[in-house]
């Protein structure tokens, strides 16, 4: 109760900050996009990662205000970068009960109202499964209708909840993203690799785009590279940098 206060007074005191992992093309080496992961800059501990205080805000109210505000940041990030010159889109983390709260809608569409100069094609929303399995016909609605604003929509840590195949076919999400857990260990157990390539085949039946996350190595690249994977995202690539870091990075990887 009292560290959710505390909490509570971090969003309210701008005390959260986004960090950015690049995502790339690994045929091409393009940057096709960068993830937004929020961290809280405590004055005393130093930045905390988001498993220290996510489940503060589980089931709460927080979990919406975090969520507003993590939105609010990144169409923020947004415009600074265009006025740079830098014109890449986001992906935003969205919880489920954010996800599902009858408000997301329109309250999204009032922050991208407030900032007319982002394009909707320069943010994109990552859900996770176990969202869909709460409510399914509230997340298919609410992933319609941002879709039809514009807005893609990637379905996260996929193969890790329990429904998978189904959920795939009812929801029409644009992106899968392999979780991180199977990507590791696909060089060296064989029922990993078996679902890592059994998610690239189904992408690619669905005629989903689908990304590889957790890419630590050269040696996982080509390996997914090899199976037809080509998005990929990971500590090999880059790992979450603080935005200013952003540009210079850009620089140096074209
Ligand atoms: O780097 P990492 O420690 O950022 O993230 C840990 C977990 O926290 C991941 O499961 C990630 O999806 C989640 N996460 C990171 N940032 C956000 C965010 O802004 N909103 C939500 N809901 N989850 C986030
Ligand atoms: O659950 P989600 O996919 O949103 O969270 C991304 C999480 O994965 C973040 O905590 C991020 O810091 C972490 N991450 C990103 N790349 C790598 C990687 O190559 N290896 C590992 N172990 N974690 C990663
Ligand atoms: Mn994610
Ligand atoms: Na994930």
């Amino acid at each position: 109760q009292v560290k959710r206060r505390r909490f509570a007074r971090a969003i309210e005191n701008g005390e959260l900050i986004l960090h950015y992992q690049p995502q790339i093309d690994m045929a091409t080496a393009e940057v096709i996009g960068f993830e937004a992961l929020v961290r809280w800059k405590h004055p005393k501990e130093g930045l905390k990662a988001p498993d220290s205080f996510l489940p503060l805000t589980e089931g709460t109210q927080l979990e919406t205000s975090l969520g507003e505000w993590v939105l609010r940041q990144a169409l923020t990030q947004l415009g600074c970068w265009q006025q740079q010159g830098l014109v890449l889109p986001v992906s935003v983390n969205i919880s489920p009960s954010h996800l599902l709260n009858p408000d997301f809608v329109p309250r999204l569409e009032g922050l991208l109202a407030a900032n007319p100069w982002i394009t909707t094609d320069r943010l994109k929303l990552e859900v996770v499964e176990t969202a869909a399995m709460h409510d399914i016909k509230a997340a298919l609605d609410t992933i319609d209708r941002c879709q039809a604003m514009g807005i893609e929509v990637a379905i996260d840590d996929f193969g890790t909840g329990f429904s998978s195949l189904t959920y795939l076919r009812q929801l029409p999400v644009d992106m899968i993203k392999i979780d991180k857990s199977f990507v590791r260990d696909m060089l060296t157990d064989p029922s990993d690799l078996a679902i890592v390539e059994s998610v690239i085949y189904m992408a690619r039946r669905f005629d989903r785009a689908l990304l590889a996350e957790g890419v630590e190595t050269l040696e996982h690249a080509d390996a997914l590279l090899g199976r037809g994977c080509r998005l990929a995202q990971g500590y090999g690539i880059a790992r979450p940098m603080a935005p200013e870091a952003v540009v210079e990075w850009l620089q140096r990887w074209r």
